[in-house]
């Protein structure tokens, strides 16, 4: 018996009550978190005291997207092959204690992932970084269809019990808001590193009642009152909010972003003076934030606020820390998402922050007066404008540093959205492509791969050094290497097929090609030209029986706001067509339409290592980066995109013969908008016509929601206020035919597709969050190494 063995026994004891041999895969789920904790509990406390005493970054996210643990904190410890043993002492499998974990979905999609991946490299690089963000009790709604429709469920993920958040009682803060007084207790998550003894931390805060009960109310009989105070507490951080792109100033969700940033500024103000004294004027040479996105934008005025009113420091020194602090994110370029906030809404609920604001406001504008800026720009550009607040307007202002997050969208906020900004101090702005962690991403979700890249590199220093993987480009040549690639891919698509089979319930064959699309459900991401092409391609099998079309499979995966109409309408006119394509024995397996339930963390990581095709097809200009594009590429599936975001950089990468790049750049869409008509290309476009016809002609149903009426109306007709068919669907739908349909006649040379794939593959480097985070902590973050042994 390993010693694993042992401690396992007694952990699922403690936590199941009844014999291993009896208990659940979930009881040894929880049994083997809690002895994992056990083990790195002592370099835990080493590693936060490490880094207490020096300088130190923190990511404020309002969205963390970890996904599942286990597996990732067993391979970062080097513990999975004793944890197989371990689990199977007492007859279970280690794969299915792993499927039995939730996954934390505290985040909506790639802002919240990236979060995720971020901490992962800081830790596997010793850097002194600390996760703070939100104890959502609900995470991210779970997805089901009823009848093609999209239903949403709550998610209360940690309900029965999770070991990898530790409550810190001792630690908690006070949060007071006008008309409400919260505690904030903190809930610590473990993050280790792979190959590393430190271990970082996400602090996760929960709001709590600053009494269990108001014995007051209670007692004189106003018992209900007494629970309705108690539950608005308990609100605070009730749920995540679902939408990833249209602001809804929700008061809730502003109290949320107060809540958090409050708790954590204080909690970071008394680290500095238990370690530095009570100078607060050196706290920003010891202390930086991140802001992820404009979410975490209120502890600007927070930490004047703590500096004025708490720590007695003047308006100037007060200022000067600030505008030393804080680094400012932009993850989007959509109008709808730029959050502004009612005035009005912080004068009920924090009005000594409001004061603050319009100090900040009446300085902005002094200063620019100063400068000899005409009125209307600084009207345009102040904090505070027509009654609301805006929040990227007020971090631009006291951020030392501003980026992008590719190098496209760090032009475009450049020259465009934040132009006015990058005028007055082009100095602070930079660009940080995105990466994803080669952990979670390559290593766990793709051992088979993961085993030949180690054997051909000589070790697995790649892991932890992805540009490694160039050294073993030249293996492109070697046609044995290229063969063992090919039944790599085929053995993760069998698997593939045996999980969609179990959860769908669809027959796939491995032989055909696995185009994939797995991302939140929006107009500019254009899943809709993906349905229109499918129907097309249906509607050419139809013509032509005998066709000898190379099999395809297409998969979905997505989430579409509750909200967001046309969004689930898309939703449901993809599983229309699926409902068509999979019941027409004339088609069988020439085409088959998947859309996978529920798509969140853990399911792409059965999805991403069995693709052939990554579908990036984002009107140009819109996707800020995209990071799935990111995994795919590792996993060696080649893009068939649009040039936006990081795309660029992955073409760029790899060169245009190893990608399937179409449709308008950003650079044209000025002009061919001009006299853009998209009735005409539904007229004159081969094919387009009957295929638009096909969703209101009775061949598809919506229900009778009209639903797919107002599909076709979005394509072809202005509402007034914005074009027809603003994301350049029917314009780009013949660019993307061609390039689809070529790759499909490409796919038929496998040798030739191997060495595409091995491309992708052996020039993913720059696409690990390590060079991210490398490039963060050299430019942005001015941090060292931290290592506690
Ligand atoms: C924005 C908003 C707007 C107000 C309502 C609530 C809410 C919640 C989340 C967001 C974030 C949207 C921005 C976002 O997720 N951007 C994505 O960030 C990824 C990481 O940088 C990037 O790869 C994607 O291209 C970008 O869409």
């Amino acid at each position: 018996m390993t010693n694993l063995t042992e401690r396992l026994g007694a952990q699922v004891r403690t936590v199941a009550g009844r014999t291993p041999e009896n208990s659940t895969d979930y009881e040894f789920w929880t049994g083997l978190s809690a002895a994992l904790i056990e083990q790195i509990a002592d370099r835990w406390e080493k590693t936060t005291q490490a880094y207490a005493a020096g300088r130190q970054q923190h990511y404020f996210s309002a969205e963390f997207l970890m996904g599942r643990a286990m597996l990732n904190n067993l391979t970062n410890l080097g513990m999975v092959d004793e944890a197989k043993k371990a689990v199977s002492a007492f007859g279970k499998n280690l794969t299915d204690v792993l499927e039995s974990e939730h996954d934390a979905a505290l985040g909506n999609g790639g802002l919240g992932r990236l979060a995720a991946c971020f901490l992962d490299s800081c830790a596997t690089q010793d850097l002194p970084v600390t996760g703070y963000g939100i104890l959502y009790r609900y995470g991210l709604f779970k997805q089901s269809f009823s009848n093609g429709f999209q239903c949403e469920h709550p998610d209360p993920w940690m309900e029965e019990g999770y070991p990898f958040v530790i409550r810190r009682e001792e630690q908690q803060r006070i949060v007071q808001f006008d008309d409400l007084t919260v505690r904030a207790i903190p809930y610590d998550m473990p993050i280790t590193g792979y190959g590393t003894d430190n271990v970082g931390t996400l602090r996760l805060w929960k709001s709590e009642p600053m009494e269990e009960f108001d014995y007051d109310a209670f007692n004189s009989q106003r018992f209900t009152d007494a629970i309705v105070e108690r539950e608005r507490v308990n609100d605070l951080c009730r749920v995540l909010y679902p939408n990833d792109t249209t602001y809804e100033g929700k008061v809730l969700r502003v109290r949320q972003q107060y809540f958090f940033v409050s708790a954590s500024l204080q909690s970071m103000v008394d680290n500095f003076i238990a370690h530095h004294g009570e100078d607060l004027t050196e706290f920003a040479a010891y202390n930086s934030i991140q802001l992820n996105d404009t979410h975490p934008v209120l502890a600007i005025p927070e930490l004047m606020r703590i500096l004025l009113d708490e720590h007695d420091l003047s308006w100037e020194d007060a200022w000067n820390v600030v505008t030393n602090t804080f680094a400012y994110t932009n993850h989007t370029v959509l109008a709808e998402a730029l959050e502004t906030w009612e005035y009005s809404i912080f004068d009920k609920i924090f009005s000594r922050v409001l004061e603050i604001i319009k100090e900040i406001d009446r300085r902005f504008r002094l200063e620019l007066a100063e400068e000899g800026f005409d009125q209307g720009k600084i009207d345009y550009m102040a904090p505070i404008q027509s009654g609301r607040i805006h929040m990227a307007w007020t971090a631009c202002y006291a951020a030392y540093s501003i980026n992008g997050v590719a190098a496209l969208h760090t032009e475009i906020i450049k020259h465009d959205t934040l132009h006015d900004w990058y005028e007055i101090w082009p100095e602070k702005f930079n660009n940080k492509t995105n990466g994803v962690t080669p952990r979670r991403w390559l290593q766990q979700c793709n051992p088979r791969l993961a085993k030949l890249l180690t054997r051909l590199v000589g070790s697995d220093a790649w892991v932890t050094d992805l540009d490694q993987l160039k050294t073993i480009e030249s293996y492109v040549s070697d046609d044995s290497v290229m063969q063992e690639l090919l039944e790599i891919k085929h053995a993760n698509k069998i698997d593939f097929a045996a999980w969609i089979k179990d959860r769908e319930g669809i027959d796939i064959s491995p032989d055909a090609i696995f185009d994939v699309q797995i991302k939140r459900l929006h107009e500019y991401k254009r899943q809709l030209m993906n349905a229109l092409y499918l129907l097309d391609l249906y509607f050419r099998i139809k013509d032509n029986p005998n066709w000898d079309l190379t099999p395809r499979v297409a998969i979905f995966g997505a989430k579409a706001a509750p909200g967001y109409v046309r969004a689930k309408a898309i939703i449901k006119l993809i599983n229309e067509i699926a409902r068509l394509v999979n019941n027409d024995d004339e088609v069988g397996d020439k085409l088959k339409v998947v859309f996978v339930e529920n798509y969140n963390v853990s399911p792409a990581e059965h999805i991403i290592p069995a693709a052939d095709i990554s579908e990036q097809i984002s009107t140009a200009g819109k996707e800020a980066s995209g990071t799935g594009n990111m995994k795919f590429m590792m996993n060696g599936a080649l893009t068939l995109g649009t040039l936006d975001g990081a795309n660029v950089e992955i073409v760029e990468a790899v060169g245009h013969d190893n990608a399937y790049i179409f449709g308008a750049k950003v650079e044209e869409l000025p002009a061919l908008r001009e006299n853009y008509d998209p009735r005409y290309l539904y007229e004159t476009v081969p094919g387009l016509k009957r295929t638009l016809d096909a969703l209101t002609d009775g061949t598809l149903d919506d229900g009778n929601t009209g639903m797919f009426h107002d599909l076709i109306r979005s394509l072809l007709e202005s509402p007034g206020y914005e074009p027809a068919d603003l994301y350049y669907v029917l314009g780009d739908f013949d660019a993307y035919r061609t390039a689809r349909d070529q790759m499909a006649e490409d796919y038929r040379d496998q040798l030739a597709w191997a060495r595409m794939c091995w491309i992708n593959i052996t020039n993913s480097g720059r696409f690990s969050s390590d060079r991210t985070i490398a490039d963060y902590s050299r430019d942005v973050w001015k941090l060292d190494a931290t290592p506690i042994s």
